[in-house]
């Protein structure tokens, strides 16, 4: 036996494995490592409730109301590309109960109506659609049906889980699975028109439901008002807290081990917990228009508005998710389409030159050739710049060679190893002295950092502190350019 090699390769294994640090606190699953690359994405609302000009149907809508003149999911997808969004959710059942394809489990469903002579199949027109276009494919199928006249019976739940079974196995991998909290109250209830009540934490029996989600559908982020992988951020207005930990600790209903819809610690959403138990990111979720179905009266957001937006959701260690409703043609409007686009352009514009990127740099303390400061600015935040296990204040100076002007800063964390970083401080030369433009705690997957106006310097500072070793895996300044 070659004892001598094996040895070899044994210490160096070894040795590599000493170094990199240990992780810290909760720490993401590859699902959510993904989810925290898709930043932006689009959550499309459309059913017979567009058609009859309300946000929530009441269940009652004859199913022939579903009849778009010109239904075009390139359209709609296409047009979301060009916004930067890199994924699609589709509400395949919203809480009127229609289901938006061919199902099994109820007749309320789109076979019934006009759309492609009753041979119709929205999920699989998005789905294929987003799949061309290299968007991420996701579901949001309401719990809450006002239609099926078993709801509120324990019949209703297995029709539930029927409808996931069939959306998790006929339209690819799915990237989320979008669970929403509003459930119960009034409704039609296959004639009934009554309010039916249920006990939200108990009927739906999510630790059962869910185990369906990860056993057919693995990469599939559960999102509900309270997790399990992506947390709700507490507003239907798209952003996080300033300082928003990617960590969370929902609070479990006693006798359940995991918190379920309708039970949330809601005031801490916003911020997520530091060292809360489950690495629990949160979702920022927000209509394009006012509300998630299309109205002719209201209009999209401002390009600007959006920006602000994503910097307060993305910059936030958070996810942007933006509803998208098609009109009664079955499209986004002209309107909706030109602002997404203008968005789409200042972000790339923006963030497509990291003027830091010819930078030197000079770190207080470093980890090694393997972990060295240069790796904060190679555009690949697989590598990363870590100090020495005992180090926990520690701090960077990129000298930029030349004065450069800029009003945003990028962070990154190395967040495979967790969320490390509880402050930071950011100081820029100014004539010779050392000013303090920032300080912040959370970092995480991204936070960015919009200044009040630009800055011109050469030399920028930033000074971290952390319970254990720190690791940044990127850096950038960068001009915003509309
Ligand atoms: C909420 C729903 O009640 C709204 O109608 C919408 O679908 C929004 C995204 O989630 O819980």
């Amino acid at each position: 036996m070659k004892i001598i090699p094996y040895l070899l390769s044994l210490f160096i294994a070894t040795a590599f494995a000493q170094n990199k640090p240990k992780p810290y606190g909760a720490i993401p699953t590859k699902r959510q490592l993904a989810w925290h690359n898709t930043e932006v994405y689009g959550l499309i609302h459309f059913t017979p409730t567009t058609f009859e000009n309300k946000e929530w149907g009441y269940g009652d809508a004859n199913p022939q109301t579903f009849n778009p003149t010109n239904f075009d999911a390139e359209q709609i997808v296409k047009s979301a590309k060009e916004g930067g969004l890199k994924g699609i959710i589709l509400v395949a059942k919203h809480h009127d109960g229609f289901a938006l394809w061919p199902t099994k489990t109820t007749n309320y469903n789109i076979s019934k109506s006009p759309f492609r002579n009753g041979k119709g199949d929205v999920v699989k027109e998005i789905e294929l659609a987003a799949r061309k276009h290299g968007l991420k494919f996701g579901v949001y199928c309401s719990p809450w049906d006002r239609n099926n006249p078993m709801y509120g019976t324990p019949a209703y739940l297995k029709i539930y889980q029927a409808q996931l079974k069939e959306l998790y196995t006929n339209y690819g991998e799915l990237f989320m699975s979008w669970h929403d909290g509003a459930n119960g109250g009034d409704g039609y209830y296959g004639g009934a028109r009554e309010k039916r009540s249920i006990d939200n934490t108990t009927y739906y029996d999510w630790n059962i439901t869910w185990q369906i989600t990860r056993k057919i559908q693995p990469m599939a982020n559960i999102f509900s008002d309270v997790g399990l992988d992506v947390r709700w951020v507490g507003n239907e207005q798209g952003f996080a807290a300033d300082t928003s930990w990617a960590t969370f600790t929902p609070m479990p209903p006693a006798g359940v081990n995991v918190a379920v819809p309708g039970q949330a610690n809601y005031p801490q959403s916003p911020s997520g917990i530091r060292n809360g138990k489950y690495w629990m990111p949160a979702e920022c979720d927000v209509p394009l228009r006012g509300g998630w179905f299309f109205h002719a009266n209201e209009s999209p957001k401002s390009a600007a508005t959006l920006f602000n937006l994503y910097l307060k959701s993305v910059g936030r260690g958070a996810a942007l998710d933006l509803g998208l409703a098609p009109d009664t043609r079955g499209q986004l409007q002209e309107a909706d389409v030109a602002e997404l686009k203008k968005f789409g352009d200042i972000i790339k514009n923006t963030f497509g030159n990291n003027l830091a990127k010819n930078a030197t740099i000079a770190a207080s303390n470093q980890r090694g050739e393997k972990f060295k400061a240069n790796f904060i600015i190679d555009n690949n935040n697989q590598t990363f710049w870590a100090t020495a296990d005992e180090v926990k204040t520690a701090e960077i100076t990129l000298n930029l060679k030349k004065a450069i002007v800029f009003d945003v800063i990028s962070l990154q964390e190395y967040i495979p190893l967790g969320q490390r970083i509880e402050s930071f401080s950011i100081q820029t030369l100014e004539n010779g002295q050392w000013k303090s433009i920032y300080t912040g705690a959370s970092i995480g997957a991204k936070r960015l950092i919009k200044l009040e106006k630009p800055i011109s310097t050469s030399k920028v500072k930033i000074k971290f502190k952390a319970p254990v070793c720190i690791t940044l895996s990127e850096f950038g300044i960068y001009k915003q350019n509309d």
